[in-house]
C-alpha cells in the first residue's frame, strides 16, 4: 500500500537521532532503524554525544542531553513556535518541523506526535531536508479519527465474514475465531498511523451472539488486537449490543433506568479497562434494522446512550451512538413516512441531553451512504451535542471496489459544506475540537493481497485519514501524496507519467460513477440485497423506504414543506429555502427533493430526461477512457497491481454499460421521450 520500502529511501539514507522514551518512541526508532538498515543511514538513540546528524526526532520534555543537535533542535523548536505565533502548544499528537542549520528537526510534546512527525517526514521525501523549508506546525483538527470495521467474528449466513466487505475476509476474525495473523494487524496499524487514523472498532455494528461475547468472555481476543495496535497510537473500540445485560448478564431487562442494568454496565466496563487500560469505548447501533435499543423499554436514545456513557466515564471512554435509526418496515403505499426525516425526528429533540462522553455518530446524508445526498440536517441541529460525521469508505453503494470511485473530492465537499449557508461554519467545524465528535468511516479493508480488493481503493482509505487529520486539505494534493508513496520511482516507471495518468483516471471518477448510476440525487436503483449493479425498481415496492416514484410523467421524491414530506424544512433557513423549490434546488439534488416532469429544465439548460440520457452515455465513455489510460501503464508498475486493476476495469466497463442501458431504457419506456441525439436505447 502506501508504505512500500522505497517510500523510506530518503529517510533511510540519513543520519538520524531519536531523543525520548516511550512505547511510541520505540516505534519511531524501529521505523528509522529498519529504513536505515535498508538504505545505509545511521541511527542513534539518546543518550548520544556529539554526532553529526541530518534529522533529529525529539520529545521536548525528554530531558537535557549534551548533544548539540538535540539542543539546537529544542532551541529551533521553541523559536519556530514563537515565530508561527501560536503559543507553544503541540498537544498530544502534534509536532513541529523546522530546519536548524544543516539539520531537519521534528519536535513533539508527546510520543504520538513524534510518530506522526516521522510519517510526515516520510511523505515529504527529499523535501523534508530542503534548507529553505519554513517551519511548520501540525496538529490534528479532529481528536478522534476512527474506522468502524463491520467485521463479523462468526461467518454470517447472508453477510459473510465482513458485512459490506469487498476485500476478502476479515483481518481480525476468521470463522468464529481470531484470525491470529498479528503481523498483518501490525502492518495495518502502521498504514493507519501513517494516514492519521487513531481509533478503530473491530466488530460489526450489527452485533450477533458470538460478537456480543467480545465484551466479556472473549475480551482477550480484543486485548490482543489492542496490544498490537497500541504502538501505532491506535485505540481499540468495540461494537456492543444494547441487550448485553440480558444476553450476556442474564438479567431480565436491559432497561437503561434499571439499577441492576446500570450496575451491570459499570462492572462490565471496569473489567474491560482492567484488561485494556486505554480502551476507547463503545459503538452502538440501537433500535435500527432489528438491533435492540431503548425503545423496547419506552426510553429514548439519550437515556440509552447515557447509561453506557456513565459506565465509561470513570475510565475516560466514549460511546459512539449512531443516529441511523429509522422504520425499516415501511409501507410503500404510505407517502407520509419519509426515511430521510427519521434521524432528525429522533435525535434533534434530544439535543443537550447526552453526556459529554457521548458522540452522536451521524451518517453524512439523511438516507444511506448514497453516491449523492444532501448533508444530513442532524449535523446542524444539535449544537449542544458532540457530533461525528460517518462516511463509508467501503464502497457499498459506490461500485463495491470493483469500480474506480475515488471519494476524496466528495468527502471534501461534505466537510466544507456550510449547513447554515455559504460562508458560515462548516461540517468540519462541527466535528472539530473539544466540542466536536470527530470523523468516522466504515473501513474498506480485508485480507485481500492489496488490502482493499481494488488497489486504487486504497486511496480512499488513505484520504479518509488525511482529511480527518485536516479537513481543509485539498483532495487532489492528498491523492498526489498517495500516488507518490504508493508508486515510487522505479527503473521502469516514469513517475510523472504514472502520476498524471492516475490523476486522470481517479480525480473525477466519483462523478463518472454518479453519471452512469441513479440520476440527480434520487439514489438507490440498485439490486436489493447485495446492492451491486442496476435494479431500477428493485426497492420501489419494498419496506425499506427508498423510492423514486417514477411514472409516465416524471420522477423524484417530493420532500418540500409545501407539498411533500417536509424534510426540506429540517435545514436551517438558508438551505430550507434553497431546497424547498425546484427552481432554486441544485441540479444534482433535484430528484432527492422534488418530483418533477421529465421535461423540467435544469439549471444546466437540459431537460431531466435528456440529462439522464446524456450523463449515462457520457459515464460509460469515461470509463472506457479510464481503461485505455490504465493500459498505458502496462509494464511500468507492479505486474500484479496492473493485472488486478485491468480486470476490474473490464468489469467496470461491463457494469457501467448495463447501468446505462437499463436506466436509459427504463426512462424511455416510462416517458416515451426519445433521445434528442438519436443514440441507441433499447
Ligand atoms: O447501508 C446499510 C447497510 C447495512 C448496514 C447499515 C448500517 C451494518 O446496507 O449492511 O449494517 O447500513 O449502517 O448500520
Amino acid at each position: 500500500a502506501w508504505l512500500p520500502p522505497e517510500a523510506f529511501r530518503a529517510l533511510g539514507a540519513r543520519r538520524i537521532l531519536v531523543h525520548g522514551h516511550g512505547l511510541l518512541v520505540d516505534t519511531v526508532l524501529a521505523e528509522v532503524s529498519r529504513a536505515c538498515a535498508r538504505y545505509g543511514g545511521r541511527v542513534w538513540h539518546s543518550p548520544s554525544w556529539d554526532v553529526d546528524v541530518d534529522l533529529v526526532l525529539a520529545l521536548r520534555g525528554a530531558g537535557e542531553l549534551p548533544n548539540p543537535a538535540v539542543e539546537a533542535a529544542r532551541a529551533v523548536g521553541e523559536a519556530a513556535l514563537v515565530e508561527i505565533g501560536d503559543g507553544e502548544t503541540l498537544g498530544d499528537e502534534g509536532f513541529l518541523l523546522a530546519r536548524a542549520g544543516e539539520v531537519t528537526v521534528v519536535v513533539a510534546d508527546a510520543p504520538a506526535g513524534l510518530l506522526y512527525g516521522l510519517f510526515h517526514v516520510v511523505r515529504l521525501c527529499a523535501a523534508a531536508y530542503d534548507p529553505a523549508r519554513p517551519p511548520e506546525r501540525h496538529r490534528p483538527a479532529l481528536h478522534r479519527r476512527m474506522l468502524n470495521h463491520w467485521d463479523n467474528v462468526a461467518v454470517h449466513p447472508v453477510m459473510g465474514q465482513v458485512e459490506r466487505g469487498y476485500a476478502g475476509g476479515s483481518i481480525f476474525w476468521c470463522a468464529g475465531r481470531p484470525r491470529g495473523d498479528l503481523a498483518r494487524i501490525r502492518d495495518y496499524g502502521r498504514l493507519l498511523a501513517a494516514s492519521g487514523v487513531n481509533a478503530i472498532s473491530v466488530n460489526n455494528v450489527n452485533v450477533a451472539r458470538t460478537e456480543a461475547l467480545l465484551l466479556t468472555d472473549r475480551l482477550g481476543d480484543v486485548a490482543e488486537i489492542a496490544d498490537v495496535l497500541r504502538p501505532y497510537g491506535i485505540r481499540v473500540h468495540l461494537s456492543v449490543t444494547f441487550a448485553a445485560p440480558v444476553v450476556l448478564g442474564g438479567l431480565a431487562t436491559a432497561d437503561p433506568m434499571d439499577e441492576a442494568v446500570r450496575a451491570w454496565w459499570a462492572t462490565t466496563t471496569r473489567n474491560v479497562y482492567e484488561r485494556i487500560p486505554d480502551f476507547g469505548g463503545y459503538v452502538v447501533k440501537a433500535d435500527s434494522e432489528g438491533q435492540p435499543g431503548p425503545f423496547t423499554y419506552g426510553r429514548d436514545h439519550a437515556d440509552g446512550a447515557n447509561v453506557l456513557a456513565e459506565a465509561l466515564a470513570p475510565h475516560g471512554g466514549v460511546v459512539h451512538w449512531r443516529a441511523f435509526v429509522y422504520n425499516h418496515h415501511q409501507d410503500w403505499r404510505d407517502r407520509s413516512t419519509d426515511r430521510a426525516r427519521a434521524a432528525y425526528d429522533h435525535f434533534a429533540p434530544l439535543d443537550g441531553r447526552f453526556h459529554t462522553n457521548v458522540v452522536v455518530q451521524v451518517k453524512f446524508g439523511p438516507v444511506d451512504f448514497q453516491t449523492r445526498e444532501p448533508v444530513s440536517p442532524v449535523l446542524a441541529a444539535m449544537p449542544a451535542t458532540r457530533l461525528a460525521m460517518e462516511l463509508q469508505v467501503t464502497q457499498e453503494y459506490t461500485g463495491q471496489q470493483r469500480h474506480v470511485c475515488h471519494l476524496g473530492p466528495w468527502w471534501s465537499e461534505l466537510l466544507r459544506f456550510g449547513p447554515w449557508g455559504p460562508g458560515g461554519r462548516t461540517i468540519a467545524d462541527v466535528a472539530t475540537g473539544e466540542a466536536g465528535g470527530g470523523l468516522v468511516a466504515v473501513a474498506n479493508t480485508g485480507d485481500d493481497l492489496f488490502w482493499t480488493g481494488h488497489p486504487l481503493a486504497q486511496a480512499n482509505l488513505y484520504t479518509f485519514g488525511r482529511l480527518a487529520w485536516d479537513p481543509r486539505l485539498d483532495p487532489t494534493a492528498v491523492l498526489d501524496e498517495w500516488i507518490a508513496l504508493t508508486f515510487p520511482p522505479s527503473a521502469t516507471a516514469d513517475p510523472e507519467l504514472v502520476g498524471r495518468t492516475l490523476h486522470e483516471i481517479m480525480d473525477d471518477s466519483w462523478r463518472t460513477y454518479e453519471r452512469y448510476t441513479a440520476p440527480l440525487g434520487v439514489g438507490f436503483m440498485v439490486n436489493p440485497g447485495d446492492h451491486y449493479g442496476p435494479g431500477i425498481d428493485g426497492y420501489e415496492y419494498t419496506r425499506w423506504g427508498t423510492y423514486h416514484f417514477a411514472d409516465r410523467d416524471g420522477v423524484g421524491v417530493d420532500r418540500s414543506r409545501a407539498s411533500g414530506t417536509g424534510f426540506a424544512a429540517q435545514y436551517p433557513p438558508y438551505w430550507a429555502q434553497v431546497y424547498e423549490s425546484p427552481e432554486s434546488c441544485p441540479d444534482e439534488l433535484l430528484l432527492f427533493f422534488h418530483h418533477v416532469p421529465y421535461e423540467h429544465v435544469l439549471h444546466s439548460g437540459s431537460t431531466v430526461i435528456q440529462h439522464i440520457y446524456d450523463t449515462h452515455f457520457a459515464g460509460v465513455e469515461e470509463v472506457a477512457v479510464m481503461r485505455r489510460r490504465w493500459q498505458t501503464l502496462n509494464g511500468m508498475i507492479d505486474a500484479a497491481v496492473y493485472e488486478r486493476v485491468a480486470e476490474r476495469l473490464d468489469e467496470q466497463v461491463r457494469s457501467a454499460t448495463e447501468w446505462r442501458d437499463q436506466v436509459n431504457t427504463y426512462f424511455f419506456r416510462k416517458s416515451g421521450v426519445p433521445d434528442e441525439r438519436g443514440r441507441r436505447i433499447y
